[in-house]
């Protein structure tokens, strides 16, 4: 038997440091670490099934090749599967120009050689690339309109603060160990939980305040906070004279939302906005944890800017945290090849993606470390662009997905327990090397070897292709570890990520702008702006989010299918006429889902809400529904203010 230390490189705040236990040469445990400050010495339940997922009969082993005419893939070799695809790829190239391949990547694994390192080779030869807006871009972008670049404070500072908000933020499901952190900071320091959440979240539920605005509602509800705290002279003036800029216009704007219009608009009664003020007045330090689940609406990057200047108002450098990815001194342009090459790329978006494959935008389409016939809005758009007879699409994933079954070709991958990478976290600043534990099964091969194997096929000449990636890793990390360098971390090291200061701030002026002028160049207000609600009577608000057992689309090989199951309000379901396990349709323009009814008292009326990326039970993907519209800040997803119609219900399952 023997114990490895590695790290996760899942799409998670949390990038536990682990220890994989190996008994025959196969991963019989994954367990976390109990001397790292997040970790605290246990994984999440993806963590633990990991051994199963990696040994799961749904593992892409071998390179498979589609038969179209037979509907079926057949096995091939590597040299057979990398010479079709080169062939395809400069036939494409020659014929329609490199912006007609489409790279397309995103979170099965963010280890920088599976990710930022393989996308030299699409960088050097032209590929259209996109812009990474599914996830977070949306609330980086509202950050930096008032804080520069969009770090916050370090998790492992949670222990020591006396209030605790999670805005949009669902921690005990989406980052169990953040969540720990502020469950030590009311155990040790007496500290509140805040839990601000349209619906009773897992997170809500495990004690402390919960506070339910209307989704969407968020900005009113900030201002009305601002309010009370302007009202109650609990504002730090004396940090709001040094550090900040434009406070005299966002005090005016706070001062005209009154009680009346506030609770109006978020249906939160306004003694329990003033007690929540009065609780942040006299709770110092507090942190905001701002969740990626805000962000993901039409009115998410707004929300972000009206929160993130709550405890600014308290005297706080940077008291939010969202994620620490853009304050640090790692140069991933230059792991990633962008800065190095010179070709001139198209950039699309990622959340309308669908529209572009669905117009037969490209000829040639590679995907790794996604799965977008699942993860995508748009569904129809995206699989009908995805099976286009004259698109030739590459999937390199470790599992068999809705998308692999659309490929072309189908490239075995090696999960992070079968290849050596560095996962740099979001949140912690802590890295030591991803390892692999055992030998890549069947024939799967890494990311690197395989752009090597491309590169070389295609007759790529850009030498920076071809540089060795630890080597280039230590040069992207020259200067941004605190105490060593990455050719330290070949022996099992930790070393720690120097952080920019708390109390830098990149905007013009330098400080925190609570009106920053740079706003109107990209055609929004300086100030926050609460978007008004369009919801008639009839529509509901469908909100998604995460379970325990699966990440975004995976692990449904190990635990089953994601339940497809709706959430709605007890006062809804008797209006309509439903009861619980009813068959009920969703639906709106971009089409309809058949799931089965939860009446439960932690949804709103109003608002419904299912497990993330279910298959419903016609076999349609759930982002069937989402629309692939983009937020106006940050280009993110409107996922969480996707309006739909509850149509006819059936007491039983349709034929
Ligand atoms: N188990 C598990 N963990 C994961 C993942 C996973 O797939 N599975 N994925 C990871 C990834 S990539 C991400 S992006 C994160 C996301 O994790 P989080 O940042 O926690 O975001 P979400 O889970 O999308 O949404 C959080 C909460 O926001 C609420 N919400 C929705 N709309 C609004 C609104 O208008 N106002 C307010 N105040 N709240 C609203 C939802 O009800 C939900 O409970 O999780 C990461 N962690
Ligand atoms: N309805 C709804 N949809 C959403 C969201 C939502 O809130 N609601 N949230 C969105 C968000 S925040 C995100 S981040 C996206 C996530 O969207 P995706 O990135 O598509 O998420 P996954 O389903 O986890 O797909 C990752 C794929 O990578 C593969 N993989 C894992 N490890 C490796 C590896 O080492 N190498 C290779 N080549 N492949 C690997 C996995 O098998 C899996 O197929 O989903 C978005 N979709
Ligand atoms: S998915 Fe997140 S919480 Fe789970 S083991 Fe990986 S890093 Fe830790
Ligand atoms: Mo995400």
């Amino acid at each position: 038997m023997r114990r490895i230390k590695s790290v996760c490189p899942r799409d998670c705040p949390d990038s536990c440091f682990l220890t994989v236990t190996v008994e025959d040469e196969r991963v019989a445990s994954v367990k976390g670490d109990g001397d790292h400050p997040l970790t605290q010495g246990f994984t999440c339940p993806r963590g633990a099934s990991d051994p199963e997922r990696v040994y799961s009969p749904e593992r892409v082993l071998y390179p498979h090749a589609r038969d179209r005419d037979a509907q079926s893939f057949k096995r091939v070799t590597w040299d057979e599967a990398l010479t079709l695809v080169s062939l395809r790829l400069r036939e494409v190239i020659d014929e329609q120009g490199p912006g007609a391949v489409l790279h397309l990547d995103y979170a099965g694994n963010t280890g920088l050689l599976s990710y930022d390192f393989f996308r030299r080779l699409w960088n050097a030869i032209g590929a259209t690339g996109h812009d990474s807006s599914i996830c977070s871009s949306s609330g980086h972008a509202a950050l930096a309109l008032h804080y520069g670049l969009s770090y916050g404070l370090q998790p492992e500072e949670l222990p020591g603060m006396r209030a605790v908000t999670f805005w949009g933020f669902n921690p005990v499901v989406s980052a169990p160990h953040i969540w720990r952190l502020a469950q030590r900071a009311r155990e040790e320091n007496g500290a509140s939980i805040i839990t601000v959440d349209p619906r009773l979240s897992e997170s809500a539920r495990s004690g402390g305040l919960w506070l339910n605005p209307r989704p969407g509602s968020d900005v009113a509800l900030a201002y009305g906070i601002a309010r009370c705290l302007i009202e109650a002279e609990a504002v730090d003036l004396a940090f709001i004279e040094e550090w900040t800029q434009g406070f005299d216009a966002y005090r005016d704007e706070a001062m005209r939302w009154t009680p009346e219009r506030v609770e109006e608009l978020t249906a939160v009664e306004w003694g329990r906005i003033e007690a929540l003020a009065a609780l942040y007045a006299e709770s110092s330090p507090s942190a905001f944890m701002i969740g990626l689940g805000l962000q993901k609406s039409l009115y998410g990057a707004e929300a972000v800017r009206a929160v993130s200047l709550i405890p600014a108002l308290l005297g706080l450098h940077r008291g939010f945290y969202y994620s620490n990815s853009r304050g640090r001194f790692v140069d991933y342009e230059y792991v990633s090849g962008e800065k190095l090459t010179g070709a001139n790329r198209d950039i699309v978006s990622q959340v309308s993606l669908g529209k572009l494959l669905d117009a037969g935008r490209f000829g040639f389409v590679y995907v790794n470390g996604m799965n977008p016939a699942v993860t995508l809005p748009e569904q129809g758009a995206v699989r009908r662009g995805l099976a286009r007879e004259d698109v030739f699409v590459v999937v390199h994933d470790t599992h068999w997905t809705e998308t692999t079954r659309l490929a072309d070709v189908v490239l075995p991958a090696p999960t992070y327990l079968e290849k050596d990478d560095l996962v740099v976290a979001d949140s912690h600043p802590y890295v030591r090397r991803s390892v692999g534990v055992v030998e890549p099964l069947g024939e799967s091969r890494d990311e690197v070897s395989v752009m090597l194997d491309l590169a070389r096929g295609l007759g790529v000449e850009e030498g920076w292709v071809y540089e060795d990636p630890w080597e280039a890793l230590t040069r992207a990390f020259e200067g941004a570890f605190e105490d060593g360098a990455v050719g330290d971390l070949a022996g099992g090291a930790t070393l720690r990520l120097r952080s920019k200061p708390r109390d830098s701030y990149q905007t013009p002026t330098e400080r925190v702008e609570f009106y920053p002028e740079s706003a109107i160049k990209i055609g929004a207000s300086p100030l926050p702006v609460q978007l008004p609600l369009n919801r008639s009577g009839d529509d509901y608000v469908f909100l998604t989010s995460a379970l325990p057992r699966y990440t975004h689309s995976q692990f449904r090989d190990v635990h089953g299918p994601i339940p497809s199951t709706v959430w709605l309000s007890a006062q809804d379901a008797g209006r309509l006429g439903f009861g619980d396990g009813d068959i009920i349709e969703i639906h709106n323009y971009y089409g309809s889902l058949l799931a089965k009814a939860k009446v439960t008292p932690r949804t709103p009326p109003g608002v419904l809400w299912s497990p993330r990326l279910f298959t419903d039970l016609r076999g349609e993907p759930q982002n069937t529904v989402f629309p692939p519209e983009t937020q106006a800040i940050g280009g993110g997803p409107l996922f969480n203010s996707t309006l739909v119609r509850i149509g006819r219900g059936y007491s039983r399952p349709p034929p």
